[in-house]
């Protein structure tokens, strides 16, 4: 008899069905939504992949709500998101870092349950110069009522409301990671198939972190707390291993390796970004979900990131996510204030 060693080939569309199996009063629509975030990363990957050749690179004159200089790029993918995910029924309105206001469903497609927040093209900035760069995505059930359009306060919920969260990397390959609450699955996408199989089942991130990702050019912006905490990470005080530094500037690029591998993420507070950089509801949000669902955590200095009560669409966090073991020593140093 011949055993069969042969590694299952399983698609992100036939993995979904299963965990829907899991739940007998899903009615789908959430795994429709992953199914379209899918095929938009699809389309999204095939213009970064391009973007060299198509002339899609450089900054638009346009610039987003951050006051940004948009990347055509970031533009696209906005719209390729927009597109796939407006007409399926599922969802009562979206809301993207690429747009000031709400996305709303047009009246001609039905209006379902949940709502979409995003990040196009993370860390667009590096388009350029070939540096990996992602879509984050979070997804809340409505709060407003069935059937009316969407509002701001169907977005402004706290993270461990979310129903499902994920990024995908456009890096060396493209990789899609989520989570609906049963475990953090990454998927690699092979381009001759076009489909997404999964290779990385029950992400777990090792509870001691061996990268600290942090820009240290604004080391003179810290509070003295931030910098004893980073000074910690580094070993200088005798009371843990240095970490090694790895900082691409992409978030998502940061975030991928020290879940694989281990490490902490840290954008502090910092007196040129007093709230922090990155943005709460499309990217820190998300990646917490993510993170605690492989056994990390996230806070933002004084609590855990997925308890933060949302004010603002795009408002912003300071922001530590990785190895549980890293981020219990953010919180008991930055507790002291
Ligand atoms: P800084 C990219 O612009 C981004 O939003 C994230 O992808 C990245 O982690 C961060 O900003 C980098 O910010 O200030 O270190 O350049």
């Amino acid at each position: 008899m011949v055993t069969n060693t042969a590694t299952s080939v399983v698609t992100i569309e036939r993995f979904i069905i299963e965990q829907e199996r899991k739940h007998p009063e899903a009615t789908g629509a959430l795994s429709g939504i992953l199914y379209d975030l899918a095929l938009a990363s699809k389309m999204i990957a095939n213009k970064v992949r391009l973007a060299g050749l198509a002339d899609v690179l450089g900054a638009r004159e346009t610039s987003n709500v951050q006051g940004e200089i948009q990347q055509k790029l970031d533009v696209i993918a906005n719209d390729i998101i927009v597109k796939a995910l407006d007409h399926g029924g599922r969802l009562c309105a979206m809301a993207s870092e690429e747009e000031e206001g709400i996305i709303e469903i047009p009246d001609r497609f039905d209006r379902g349950s949940y709502v979409l927040l995003f990040d196009p093209l993370d860390g667009s900035s590096n388009i350029d110069v070939n540096i990996p760069v992602g879509t984050i995505f979070s997804v809340l059930r409505r709060v407003t009522p069935e059937g009316g359009v969407g509002t701001v306060a169907d977005m402004l919920q706290p993270g461990y409301r979310q129903v499902a969260a994920g990024y995908v990397i456009y890096g060396s390959s493209t990789m899609l990671v989520y989570t609906t609450g049963q475990g953090a699955h990454g998927f690699t996408l092979d381009p001759a198939i076009g489909e997404y199989l999964l290779s990385h089942p029950n992400i777990r991130i090792p509870e001691h972190g061996r990268y600290l990702s942090v820009n240290e050019a604004y080391e003179q912006h810290w509070t003295p707390t931030v910098a004893a905490l980073i000074q910690r990470y580094r070993g200088m005080d005798g009371q843990r291993e240095a970490m090694n530094v790895r900082y691409v500037g992409s978030l998502v690029a940061d975030f991928h390796r020290n879940l694989l591998g281990g490490g902490l993420f840290a954008y502090p507070a910092n007196t040129k970004s007093p709230t922090g950089k990155l943005r709460l509801l499309y990217e820190c949000n998300p990646l917490a979900f993510i993170c605690e669902q492989a056994g990390g955590a996230a806070i933002d200095g004084r609590q855990r990131i997925l308890d933060v009560a949302p004010t603002a669409l795009h408002q912003r966090s300071p922001y530590f996510v990785g190895s549980k073991a890293d981020v219990a020593i953010a919180s008991a140093l930055l507790a002291g204030g």
